[in-house]
C-alpha cells in the first residue's frame, strides 16, 4: 500500500467506526515507515472530520460520531507513542469536562473528540464535575485550556464560578476558558469572562487551535511570578464583585403566590372546570379557553414545602406537590415528571439525590447480559412512583382537574441504567445486546404501566421517549430499538386499558412522522428557533401537519421562569399572549378550536419563581376567555 492508500484507508476505517482496522492500518502505517503523526492528522483525524461534518449538515448521528471516534482512539493508542517529539512542540493541553449537578455528556464527548482529532492533549474529567476539580487538573497538567460544557440553565452557573476560582488562585491569565452547551450564549460567555463560548464541536476545536497559538510559553504563564501578580490583579476585581446571597427565590415567591392567590384567582371568569377544559381540548371541542399545563413540576415543591428528593421518593409529599402545583399555579392537569432516574434505580444503578436540584443516574451498570428485571413491590421506586400518582389522582380530583402520571420509556430507562453514550455506540457494534437490554426494560416499563393503570388510575399516563431526538437517531436507529417497541408493545398497551399515548419527549427535533405509528393522541413538546434547521419545529408546523390527530402541548420556554424581574415579568407575559393568540389563529386557519395546551414542553428549572409561573397561567385564565371568543368564536 502507497503511503496515501494507507492515509485513505485510515480515514475510511474511522468513518465506518471499525476499531480492529483502525488499529490494523495504524500498525501498517508504522510498518511502512509513514510518519505517526501524519498518521494520526492526515488519517485517522480527518476521518473523524468528514463523520463531524455529516453531523452538523444532519446526514450522521451520534451513534456514527461515537463508534468514529472509538476507531480513531484505537488507532491513536498505537500511533501517539511513536510521534516524533524532537524539535515538534509539545501538543496543547486542554482540560475538559461538564459542570458539576450536569450529567450530560454526548456534547461535551464529542469537543473531546474534535480536540483529541486536532491534536489536542485532552484531559477528561467525565460529567459532574465538582467544579475545584477543573482547577486542580488545570494546575497539575499546566493546561492551556479549560474546556466546560453545561446544558441546562440550573448548572450553567457553576462555569463563572470556576472562572473566578482561577482568579482567586492567580491562574487565571495562564489558561483560555471556553464555554459551550445549549443554553449558552455569547452574552452568557461575555458576562461570566470566559474567553469564548461555541456552538458546536468543530468550531470549538478551531477556536482552541487559534488561541494556543496567542498565549505565551508555558514556563512564562505558570511561572510562580506570574501566578502572584495574576493573584493580586484579580483581588480588587473579585472583591467588587457583591457576594450572591443564598436566597430561595422558590420559596420566597411561594409564599407571596399563596398569599395573594384567594384575591386573584377566585376572580378569573371560567365556564368550564379545568377537567372539562382538558378533555374537550383533547376532542377538540368549545372550551372557554385554552388550557395551560407548563411543567412546573419540582418547582410545585416549594409551596409545600419540600426537597427535590422528597418530591421524586416520598409519595406522600410528590401528592402534596401536585395538589398545591395545581391549585396556586392554577393548571389544568399536573404532568407529574419527576427525575428520570425511577427505573434506573430499581434495577441497581447508582443515583445521586441533591436536596434542591433534580436526581441524576450517575453509577451505571457494567453487562446487559446481567440485567435483571426488578419485582414490581413496596420498596421500589416504581412502586412509589404508583403509590404517588394514586394519591394524587385523588388530590387533583378535589380541585376538578385530571392527574397526567409520567413513566419513563424503555430507551431512557436503558440509558439511564447503562450510559447513553455506552449505548448509542452499542447500537452500531453491538445491537442485540442493546435489544436485549431492552427487553428487559421493556418488561419493567409494561409492568409498570398495567398497575399504574389499575392501582394509581391516573386520568391520563405520559410516557418519556427522549430518544426520538433526531440530533441523536436517525429514525432507522429509533425505530430498530425503542420505536419497534413503542408500536407494538406500548401502544397496544395503551389502547388495551383503553387510554391515549401521551409522549413527553425533553427534546425540540423528534422524527415527527414516526409518532404517527403509535397515534400519539397527546405530545409535549420544546421548540429551539436556532434549531429550526435541524428539525425543531413550532406550533404553526405542528397544527398544520400533525393537528388533527395529536394535541400539541409545549412551546414555552421554560428558562424564562427564572426571571421574576419586572421586565422578565412582562416578557412572560408578552410571550404567553403571543402564543395564545398565534396558536388560536392556527387551529382556526385549520378548522379546529382547541386541540393545543399551553405548556412548556421541558420541565421548569427547579429553582426558578413561582410568581413567574403564575405570570404565564394567569394571564391564560385572564386573557384566554377573551381571545377564545375573539379567534374562534
Ligand atoms: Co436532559 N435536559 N435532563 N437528559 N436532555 C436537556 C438538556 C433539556 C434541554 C431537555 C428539555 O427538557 N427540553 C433540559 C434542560 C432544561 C434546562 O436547561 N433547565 C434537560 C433536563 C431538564 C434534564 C433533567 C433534569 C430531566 C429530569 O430528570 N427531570 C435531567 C438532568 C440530569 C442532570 O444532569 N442532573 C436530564 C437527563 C438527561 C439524560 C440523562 C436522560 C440524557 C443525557 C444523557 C447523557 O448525556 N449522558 C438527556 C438528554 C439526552 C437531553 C437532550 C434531549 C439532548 C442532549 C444531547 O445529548 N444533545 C436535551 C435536549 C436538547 O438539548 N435539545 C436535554 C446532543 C448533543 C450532541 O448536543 O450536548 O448540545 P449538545 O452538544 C452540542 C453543542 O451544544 C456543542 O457541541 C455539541 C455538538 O457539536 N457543545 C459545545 C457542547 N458542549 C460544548 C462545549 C464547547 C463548545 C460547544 O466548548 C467548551
Amino acid at each position: 500500500m502507497t503511503k496515501e492508500e494507507i492515509l485513505t484507508e485510515l480515514a475510511n476505517a474511522v468513518i465506518e467506526g471499525d476499531e480492529d482496522l483502525a488499529e490494523e492500518l495504524a500498525r501498517k502505517a508504522l510498518d511502512e515507515g509513514v510518519d505517526a503523526y501524519e498518521a494520526i492528522i492526515n488519517g485517522l483525524a480527518k476521518g473523524m472530520s468528514i463523520v463531524s461534518e455529516k453531523y452538523d449538515k444532519g446526514e450522521a448521528f451520534v451513534p456514527q460520531l461515537l463508534i468514529a471516534s472509538t476507531a480513531m482512539y484505537a488507532g491513536m493508542d498505537i500511533l501517539t507513542p511513536h510521534v516524533k517529539i524532537e524539535g515538534a512542540e509539545k501538543p496543547a493541553t486542554v482540560v475538559i469536562g461538564s459542570i458539576e449537578g450536569d450529567v450530560h455528556d454526548i456534547g461535551k464527548n464529542l469537543v473531546k473528540t474534535m480536540m483529541s482529532a486536532a491534536g489536542f492533549k485532552v484531559i477528561d474529567l467525565g460529567s459532574d464535575v465538582l467544579l475545584e476539580e477543573f482547577i486542580k487538573a488545570a494546575k497539575k497538567n499546566k493546561a492551556d485550556i479549560i474546556s466546560m460544557s453545561s446544558l441546562m440553565t440550573t448548572t450553567m452557573t457553576g462555569m463563572e464560578r470556576v472562572i473566578e476560582m482561577l482568579q482567586e488562585e492567580g491562574i487565571r491569565d495562564a489558561v483560555k476558558v471556553i464555554v459551550g452547551g445549549a443554553p449558552i450564549s455569547e452574552r452568557f460567555a461575555e458576562e461570566i469572562g470566559a474567553d469564548a463560548m461555541r456552538y458546536d464541536a468543530s468550531s470549538a476545536t478551531d477556536w482552541a487551535l487559534e488561541a494556543v497559538k496567542a498565549l505565551p510559553p508555558t514556563e512564562e504563564r505558570w511561572s510562580d511570578q506570574q501566578i502572584a501578580l495574576s493573584r493580586r490583579k484579580y483581588r480588587e476585581i473579585l472583591a467588587a464583585k457583591a457576594p450572591k446571597a443564598a436566597v430561595d427565590i422558590g420559596r420566597i415567591t411561594a409564599e407571596k403566590v399563596m398569599k395573594e392567590f384567594d384575591s386573584v384567582v377566585p376572580k378569573f371568569v371560567s365556564a368550564m372546570t379545568k377537567a372539562e377544559r382538558f378533555t374537550a381540548a383533547f376532542d377538540d371541542k368549545k372550551v372557554d379557553r385554552l388550557p395551560t399545563a407548563p411543567l412546573a413540576c419540582g418547582v410545585s415543591r416549594k409551596f409545600v414545602p419540600c426537597t427535590y428528593k422528597d418530591y421524586s421518593t416520598n409519595a406522600e409529599k410528590y401528592a402534596e406537590c401536585v395538589y398545591t402545583g395545581i391549585k396556586y399555579f392554577n393548571m389544568d392537569t399536573f404532568i407529574g415528571l419527576t427525575d428520570l432516574c425511577v427505573d434506573a434505580a430499581d434495577f441497581g444503578a447508582d443515583i445521586r439525590y441533591p436536596e434542591e436540584d433534580t436526581p441524576a443516574a450517575k453509577g451505571h451498570l457494567e453487562d446487559y447480559e446481567k440485567l435483571e428485571v426488578p419485582e414490581l413491590k413496596e420498596g421500589t421506586r416504581a412502586y412509589n412512583l404508583i403509590m404517588g400518582n394514586k394519591l394524587a389522582t385523588e388530590k387533583a380530583h378535589s380541585l376538578n382537574a385530571p392527574m397526567t402520571a409520567l413513566i419513563e420509556g424503555p430507551m431512557i430507562a436503558l440509558t439511564q441504567i447503562m450510559g447513553a453514550s455506552r449505548v448509542l455506540a452499542d447500537i452500531k457494534t453491538n445491537p442485540d445486546v442493546v435489544k436485549k437490554g431492552l427487553e428487559k426494560t421493556t418488561e419493567y416499563v409494561e409492568n409498570v404501566m398495567k398497575m399504574m393503570f389499575e392501582e394509581a388510575q391516573p386520568d391520563n399516563l405520559c410516557m418519556v421517549t427522549l430518544w426520538t431526538n433526531n440530533f441523536i437517531m436517525s429514525a432507522d436507529e429509533y425505530m430498530m430499538t425503542e420505536g419497534e417497541i413503542m408500536q407494538n408493545r406500548i401502544a397496544p398497551l395503551y389502547k388495551q386499558y383503553n387510554k391515549p399515548v401521551i409522549i413527553h419527549n425533553c427534546a425540540d427535533a423528534p422524527h415527527w412522522d414516526l409518532i404517527h405509528k403509535w397515534e400519539a393522541k397527546a405530545y409535549s413538546y420544546t421548540y429551539y428557533p436556532h434549531e429550526a434547521n435541524k428539525g425543531s419545529k413550532d406550533y404553526r408546523y405542528l397544527i398544520t401537519n400533525h393537528g388533527k390527530e395529536t394535541m400539541f402541548m409545549g412551546q414555552a420556554n421554560p428558562i424564562i421562569f427564572l426571571d421574576n424581574s419586572p421586565e422578565g415579568l412582562k416578557k412572560i407575559k408578552d410571550d404567553t399572549m403571543e402564543l395564545m393568540e398565534g396558536v388560536l389563529n392556527t387551529l382556526k386557519d385549520n378548522g379546529m378550536q382547541s386541540r393545543y395546551v399551553i405548556s412548556t414542553g421541558c420541565e421548569v428549572p427547579p429553582g426558578a419563581a413561582c410568581d413567574a409561573v403564575t405570570a404565564e397561567t394567569y394571564l391564560v385564565a385572564e386573557k384566554g376567555p377573551e381571545l377564545q371568543k375573539r379567534i374562534i368564536g
